[in-house]
């Protein structure tokens, strides 16, 4: 299988209004200055580069009930949505560097727009899918599935910069992977939802492979729907990627990490993906901040054809004496 045709548009989302610790903006910078763009392109993928979207302040934006700074985080996504819009127009893979993971929303509602119905794979240590009346921190960061899958339409409020959202998932076509910190609320709507789940301890029982053929076996099932990978890097276990806002230990290895966006790779169904919750003002100093980016941009790498076996260019020859 040859990936001379994989382009990467990436979009740089340096937004943190989605929880409260600082830091996790300056993700797109730190994955960029790991050298993101000139691997990919050291493995053949052509990658053009967005930038960063610049996000509007927003001065008054009060709790509403117990969601936080929701007029800002409506706003940030608003804008990402056109942005990944813009990138699938033009052709490319979609990679967007988060930012918190509210920034989700945004980027799978312009992916839907822009392709149409989508399978997506989650791979968190959390499962993101209160509401905001369930949510028990107000962090939307934990919400972000609720706003986007059509069944729970019912039991979203009005919120204000939330009008333009169109629910656009069904729970059939999401697979999460990584599960291990799961409130009772989000626990009870992945039950009653019929989510596909992969805990950690489906991850023990069945090995990374297994997870992954059945992934990808249950996502196309009846028709090959573009895949939207959306990968928390604290899905990974905090040894290895501890500059995050909200670890939690006994996750993915780094190993079992890369499988998951390898496996994917070779589907040649990955439309769009997110890295979203590397936060470099976290973590302990600046081993963990270096190993958490590198991993990131290993993760990257394997969405973009990067295999661990090694891999050539079609056209390269060897040398004549
Ligand atoms: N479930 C909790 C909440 O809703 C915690 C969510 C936390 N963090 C994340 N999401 N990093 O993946 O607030
Ligand atoms: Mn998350
Ligand atoms: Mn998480
Ligand atoms: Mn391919």
């Amino acid at each position: 299988h040859r990936h001379h045709h994989l382009s990467a548009g990436i979009i740089g989302a340096p937004f943190s209004k989605g929880q409260p610790r600082d830091g996790v903006d300056r993700g797109p910078d730190a994955i960029r200055a790991a050298g993101l763009l000139l691997k990919l392109q050291q493995q053949g993928c052509a990658v053009k580069d967005y930038g960063n979207l610049e996000f509007e302040d927003v001065f008054e934006d009060a709790p509403v009930g117990r969601v936080k700074r929701a007029r800002a985080v409506g706003g940030a996504n608003q804008r990402l949505s056109e942005a990944v819009r813009a990138v699938k127009r033009d052709g490319h893979t979609s990679v967007m560097l988060g930012g918190d993971h509210s920034l989700a929303i945004g980027s799978i509602h312009g992916h839907a727009a822009a392709v149409g119905e989508l399978g997506v794979v989650w791979v968190d240590a959390h499962a993101d899918i209160n509401t905001p009346l369930t949510t028990p921190t107000g962090n939307i960061h934990g919400q972000p599935m609720s706003y986007l899958l059509r069944e729970l339409q019912s039991k979203i409020p009005v919120l204000p910069n939330f009008s333009w959202i169109k629910a656009c998932v069904s729970a059939k076509d999401v697979v999460y992977i990584g599960l291990r910190d799961v409130d009772p609320e989000e626990h009870f709507i992945l039950k009653t939802l019929g989510v596909k789940m992969f805990s950690m301890s489906q991850v023990d029982q069945l090995g990374v492979a297994k997870v992954m053929e059945e992934t990808c076996d249950y996502l196309s099932a009846k028709v090959k729907k573009p895949i939207h990978l959306s990968y928390d890097i604290d899905a990974i276990d905090p040894s290895v990627t501890p500059a995050t806002g909200t670890p939690v230990v006994g996750g993915l290895t780094y190993r079992e990490g890369v499988y998951i966006t390898e496996h994917l790779c070779q589907t040649g169904l990955l439309s769009a993906v997110d890295l979203v919750e590397v936060n470099p003002l976290r973590g302990h100093g600046e081993d963990g901040v270096t190993s958490t980016v590198d991993t990131a941009v290993a993760l990257l790498l394997g969405c973009f054809g990067r295999l661990r076996e090694g891999n050539h260019s079609s056209n390269y020859r060897l040398p004549e004496p």
